[in-house]
C-alpha cells in the first residue's frame, strides 16, 4: 500500500456565484484563486467543494413567501439565514471559476443537495446529523491534518474547519486564501470558535515559502 498523505488541502466553493457580480457575491471572492492555486501545487491531495442545491433550497428567501434574503428564520434544525438563490445545481453560477487549476485534486463534494437542509459544511449538514461522506473518505486515506481556504471564511470554510476538529482531524485555516460574507458579526464570530476549538490560523506564505523555490 502507498504510504497515506497526512496532509489534504480542502478548497471550499470557489464558485461563480461566491464571485463579484455573482448572485451571493462575497467581496474580493476572486482574490482567492491565484493563491489556492499556487497553494494546491504545495499538496499532493486536494479535495474541492461546491455548493449545489436545487432551485427550491429551503435555504432561498424567494422560496419563503414575504421573506427578504439575508433575514434568519426558524426551521426544524434550528436558525437559518435564508440566502438569494445561488449556487442551483448545474447552473453557470454553481459551476468552479474557470482559472481555478488544481487538476491534480482528487474529489469534489457536493453539499446542500438536500431540498429541505442546508449545509455550509463539507462535513455534517445543517441538522448536524447528516454526514456527506467526507469524514469517512478522509480517514480512509489516512488525513491527519486538512489545511482549509475558499468561500466564505465565516460560514463554509470555517463550519468544515470546525467539523473538521470535530471529526478528529487537525485543522489549519488559511486566512488569505479565505474571503468572508461579514453578516451581523459572523467573522469575528467565525474567527472565535475556531481559535476556541483549537484550529490554526495561517498565512498562504507560510507554506508557500518553502515550496515555491522549488516548483516555479
Ligand atoms: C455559503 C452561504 C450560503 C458559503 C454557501 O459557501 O460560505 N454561504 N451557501
Ligand atoms: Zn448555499
Amino acid at each position: 500500500m502507498m504510504k497515506p498523505v497526512e496532509d489534504v488541502f480542502l478548497v471550499v466553493d470557489v464558485q461563480y456565484d461566491f464571485m463579484p457580480g455573482g448572485a451571493l457575491a462575497v467581496a474580493q471572492g476572486d482574490e482567492v484563486v491565484p493563491v489556492i492555486n499556487r497553494l494546491a501545487r504545495a499538496f499532493s491531495h486536494v479535495v474541492l467543494t461546491q455548493d449545489w442545491h436545487p432551485r427550491s433550497h429551503v435555504s432561498f428567501a424567494p422560496n419563503h413567501a414575504g421573506r427578504a434574503p439575508f433575514e434568519t428564520m426558524t426551521l426544524p434544525y434550528g436558525e437559518q439565514v435564508l440566502w438569494p438563490v445561488h449556487c442551483v445545481q448545474d447552473t453557470d453560477g454553481a459551476a468552479l471559476h474557470r482559472d481555478l487549476h488544481v487538476p491534480h485534486a482528487r474529489l469534489v463534494v457536493r453539499k446542500g443537495h438536500h431540498e429541505h437542509v442546508d449545509s455550509y459544511s463539507a462535513f455534517l449538514e445543517a441538522d448536524r446529523a447528516t454526514p456527506t461522506g467526507l469524514a469517512g473518505y478522509l480517514r480512509d486515506v489516512g488525513a491527519k491534518r486538512i489545511w482549509l481556504a475558499g468561500l466564505a471564511t465565516d460560514y463554509c470554510v470555517a463550519w468544515s474547519a470546525l467539523d473538521a476538529r470535530a471529526a478528529g482531524f487537525e485543522a489549519s485555516v488559511i486566512e488569505d486564501a479565505c474571503r468572508a460574507i461579514d453578516l451581523n458579526g459572523s467573522l469575528d464570530k467565525a474567527w472565535k470558535d475556531m481559535q476556541a476549538a483549537g484550529i490554526e490560523r495561517v498565512r498562504s506564505e507560510d507554506i508557500l515559502k518553502n515550496i515555491d523555490r522549488e516548483t516555479t
